[in-house]
């Protein structure tokens, strides 16, 4: 690797943690950092704050003030956009700018720019490096690469167990399996991710807000998979359902008075086809797709994440394993439903990563999709 190999990737670590500055508020637009370099100096930086404002390189621009940006070098962790979208392509910005150089982390897959952005630049005569911390720009932009491609939101399936793989004891006690950092994790992705959804026993169960409260955030919308419409009225959830956006999904055999008095209540109704008597999954998660929700977060319970790995919709698993033996033939355990009968059947998960968390252990990885 050559000095200025090292160089880019420093200034491109430096573009990633502008980026990550807008988690949890660019949905469903991705994060974005822009760096710029001129002499060896870092001159202005930005990133994208939130969806429908200003892309990550026009707020280095707007950093930039009045400081000639003529033949610098500016960081991208995305390609520069070539299209008109809610904001004039950037591209056109950086070529007017008179930039020298552009440095690239991840091209961008949105079929509007899927390398146009680059070569636009390119025929203008500015030297473009690509592909510089490309999988660390593809990773935190995991969702946005999936939803941009196929318009269908990208399901994690969150869980926390025992070290022999309980969920809650025999008696159904389960506050709290996780230590508290994991638990803290967890509002992040909370903050992170559009959407949280749960099954309809997990509300008849816990009466959970499923809100982001352990840090500072938003909080997600919140979907509950309810086939029968079973849920009561007085539910936390139905209760704030007109401060905290409520979906609540039901089959086309659902009681049409519970129907309206939960609209009353100011919870969204979505009507989606059935599939063996229950909400057929998929279709709920294209219908998701296409109300701009890019990212679920799946919390459970057993029910709903056995039909949802049987569906296929889920892309990323995040377990949390607490240090601790529960026992008993009646707890229950994450993922329930009549499971799998041979191995070779099993939900492979690939790209494995296994780290420490205050007293847990966390393992995360992807379904592979077919
Ligand atoms: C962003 N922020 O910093 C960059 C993006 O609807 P628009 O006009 O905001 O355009 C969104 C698209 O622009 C997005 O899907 C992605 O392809 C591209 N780049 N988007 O929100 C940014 N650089
Ligand atoms: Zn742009």
């Amino acid at each position: 690797m050559t000095d200025r190999d090292q160089e880019d990737r420093q200034y491109m670590q430096m573009a990633l943690d502008m980026a990550k500055l807008g988690r949890g508020y660019t949905n469903p637009n991705p994060m974005v950092g822009a760096v710029i370099v001129k002499e060896g100096k870092v001159i202005a930086k930005g990133y994208h704050h939130c969806c429908g404002q200003g892309h990550a390189e026009v707020e280095a621009f707007k950093d930039a003030g009045d400081q000639d940006v003529t033949g610098a070098t500016i960081y991208v962790t995305l390609e520069p956009c070539s299209h008109y979208g809610k904001t004039p392509p950037c591209a056109d910005k950086i070529i007017e700018k008179k930039i020298g150089r552009v440095v690239v982390g991840a091209l961008d897959p949105n079929p509007l720019v899927a390398g146009r952005g680059i070569e636009k630049i390119r025929n203008a005569g500015i030297e473009v490096k690509t592909g510089v911390l490309a999988e660390e720009s593809i990773k935190l932009n995991e969702i946005f690469m999936k939803y941009i491609v196929n318009k269908e939101p990208f399901v994690l399936y969150k869980s926390a167990m025992s070290l022999d793989g309980k969920i809650a004891t025999s008696t159904g006690e389960s506050q709290w399996i996780s230590c508290e950092a994991s638990r803290r994790e967890v509002h992040e992705l909370r903050h992170q991710y559009m959407a949280i959804m749960v099954g309809s026993q997990t509300v008849l169960d816990d009466d959970p807000m499923l809100n982001c409260r352990l840090i500072e955030g938003k909080d997600p919308i919140r979907v509950v998979v309810d086939s029968a419409l079973r849920i009561p009225m007085t539910a936390r959830l139905v209760k704030t359902a007109r401060d905290i956006r409520t979906i609540v999904a039901c089959t086309p055999r659902a009681d049409e008075k519970k129907i309206r008095d939960l609209q009353n209540a100011g919870v969204e109704i979505l009507i989606i086809e059935e599939k063996d008597g229950h909400v057929d999954l998929k279709k709920l998660t294209e219908e998701l797709g296409r109300m701009q929700i890019d990212s679920i977060l799946l919390e459970g319970g057993a029910t709903l994440a056995a039909a949802a790995f049987e569906s296929g919709i889920i892309d990323k698993v995040q377990m949390y394993i607490a240090p601790m033996i529960i026992g008993g033939n009646a707890a229950r355990t994450p993922v329930g439903g009549n499971g799998i009968e041979h191995l070779t059947d099993a939900w492979q998960l690939t790209g494995i990563t296994a780290r420490n968390i205050g007293n847990d252990i966390c393992i995360t990885g992807y379904i592979r999709q077919e």
